[in-house]
């Protein structure tokens, strides 16, 4: 058993009260630092196992957003390191703690450095159109207007849990200009719209982005009217699994999050689907904001690698 704030953690991101890949990330590291904080034990092989386990926990909440797996990653290789050369239970906790901060403040330093470089990005009279909730998307518009930079903001709703009205409020609270329209009539919109900013879940070794259901109807009817689509995400968004193979999983969410019990029970003839996400395929992203830079979606896979010189490992280190 670990405390009670750990298991909060794992509830709120699975229950979507903590939501957002970037945000996600930053409560898991803090959820293992949590885990380990409790671990009453003096045998460094016991110890291990609890984190470990703690980590599992985490790794079970959602399964589109890579950049859990990936800040458990950044904390555990580290603390596997000192396990393995024989540190004491005092010295793994520490090591825990240290990574996990260090995770946490790289990732908000991150965000903000994207806002800096995606404000570039932005003219003066633009109208922007994004689609759900993304601090990194955020970061971008909130800096552009910071620096005085005039630009009109149209948020999708992002059914079925409209995290568009999460962005319409903290952007409009900011003195943006902000028009809230249905995810359907993005199309139709589309004429009006200078630039298309949405952000990240995962990126894929090949390119493809992998963001809230729907994104990539608007990267088509982006393409569609020649309006730039880029991208605003953190390169812990990449997933390396996709470079050996490997699929981000879609995930499947509750369908009563489309349709009320009630209404399913009346209609047991109607089959409810609802996947959180979509891919977007690359030749329909024009770029990829980051961090330590604006990149193509060919290429982030070499930023993401030169950043954190993944091994691919066989073995991960939560196994
Ligand atoms: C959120 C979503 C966001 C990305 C990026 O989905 O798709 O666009 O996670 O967000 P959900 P950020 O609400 O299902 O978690 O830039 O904040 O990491």
């Amino acid at each position: 058993m670990f405390p009670e704030r750990f298991y909060e953690i794992t509830e709120g991101i699975r229950t979507m009260q903590i939501r957002g890949a970037g945000l996600i990330a930053r409560t898991a590291s803090e959820g293992l630092q949590v885990a380990s904080e409790s671990i009453d034990s003096t045998d460094s092989d016991h110890f291990w196992g609890q984190l470990k386990k703690a980590a599992r926990l985490l790794l079970e909440t959602r399964p589109t957003a890579v950049s859990l797996p990936n800040a458990l990653r950044f904390i555990l290789t580290r603390v596997k390191g000192r396990y393995d050369a024989g540190g004491s239970v005092a010295d793994i906790r520490r090591v825990t703690t240290e990574a996990s901060e260090e995770f946490i403040e790289s990732s908000l330093s991150a965000v903000d450095r994207i806002g800096i470089m995606g404000a570039g990005r932005l003219e003066d009279g633009d109208i922007v159109l994004t689609h759900c909730n993304s601090q990194a998307v955020n970061s971008v518009i909130g800096r552009a207007h910071g620096s005085g930079i005039n630009i009109q903001l149209y948020v999708t709703e992002s059914r079925p849990r409209y995290q568009g009205l999460i962005t319409a409020k903290q952007l409009s609270e900011l003195g943006v200009p902000v028009t809230l329209i249905v995810d359907s009539s993005a199309r139709y919109f589309m004429s009006r719209i200078d630039k298309v900013i949405v952000g990240a879940d995962a990126l894929a070794s090949n390119g493809a982005v992998i963001n809230k259901i729907g994104t990539s109807s608007i990267a088509l009817a982006a393409r569609e009217a020649r309006v730039q689509f880029m991208v605003a995400a953190e390169t812990y968004k990449f997933s390396p699994e996709t470079f050996l193979g490997g699929l981000v999983e879609i995930e499947e969410r509750p369908v009563e999050e489309v349709v009320s019990t009630d209404w399913l029970k009346k209609h047991p003839g109607v089959r409810v689907l609802n996947p959180a996400f979509d891919v977007t395929p690359p030749e329909y992203v024009d770029a990829i904001i980051t961090e330590v830079g604006i990149a193509s979606p060919y290429t982030f896979l070499f930023l993401a690698r030169e950043r954190y010189g993944w091994t691919f490992e066989e073995t991960e280190p939560w196994v």
